[in-house]
């Protein structure tokens, strides 16, 4: 039995939580960051923006058929899982927090809002910060920035400390070479990691920086 903390997390336990706008890919990132780490199951933790907490076990193939989805605000509230990241001899345990995606508007939803809250209010005490963009959409768009206001203001508000980088994420998809010249343009201070969340390319350099920063 590890020793836990009051509020049920493990003590030492860094947290590392993920941002950045709706349909980035920042749940499958997430989940198949779990697989890569060879996690069978996780046990994900809703933590609803009134308090109230719920865990649910799913196997990885689960997670994703169930919390993944085209539509956007799939992610409704915290969802955390832990997994252990091999570190030299021994190993890390990381608590992955996953959130509601961020958008420039007022979004006209209640509780997409309050989620969207609980999304800011998670990034202050996260030791890690991974900003998740869209390498597609980015290098499609020709005539504005590769990536949009919330963006910038993520990387603003989270990128002046140690322990941020961003996951040009969609990788497979036509434009995003093109995309993540862009974004590493836009984003000269910091890393920008190429992924693929769907065909699990760039994990292992995500899995690196996450290590670098506990
Ligand atoms: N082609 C492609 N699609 C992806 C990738 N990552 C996520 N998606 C798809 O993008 C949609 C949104 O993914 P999700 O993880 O729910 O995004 P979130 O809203 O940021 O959590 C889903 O249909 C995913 O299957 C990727 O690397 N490549
Ligand atoms: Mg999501």
């Amino acid at each position: 039995m590890r020793d836990r903390q009051p509020g049920g997390r493990l003590s030492g336990m860094k947290r590392c939580t993920v941002v950045g706008r709706p349909n980035v890919g920042k749940t499958l990132l997430v989940l198949s960051l779990a697989e890569h780490l060879k996690a069978r199951t996780v046990d994900v933790t809703f933590m609803d923006p009134s308090g109230a907490k719920q865990v649910r076990t799913y196997t990885v193939s689960a997670a994703i058929r169930e919390l993944v989805g085209p539509r956007p605000h799939q992610t409704r509230c915290l969802q955390s899982i832990v997994v252990e990241v091999p570190a030299g001899k021994g190993r890390k345990v990381v608590e992955l927090v996953d959130t509601t995606g961020l958008v420039d508007h007022i979004h006209e939803d209640l509780q997409i809002r309050r989620a969207m809250a609980q999304t800011l209010q998670a990034i202050r005490p996260a030791q890690i910060i991974v900003h998740v963009v869209d390498a597609s959409t980015a290098g499609r768009d020709g005539s504005g920035p590769p990536a949009g206001a919330i963006d910038r203001q993520i990387a603003d508000f989270a990128g002046s400390r140690g322990g941020y980088f961003i996951v040009a994420n969609k990788m497979d998809l036509p434009d995003a070479a093109r995309g993540l010249a862009r974004l590493q343009r836009m984003f000269s201070g910091c890393a920008v990691l190429p992924v693929s969340a769907a065909e699990r390319t760039g994990l292992r350099e995500v899995k690196r920086h996450v290590l670098r920063s506990l």
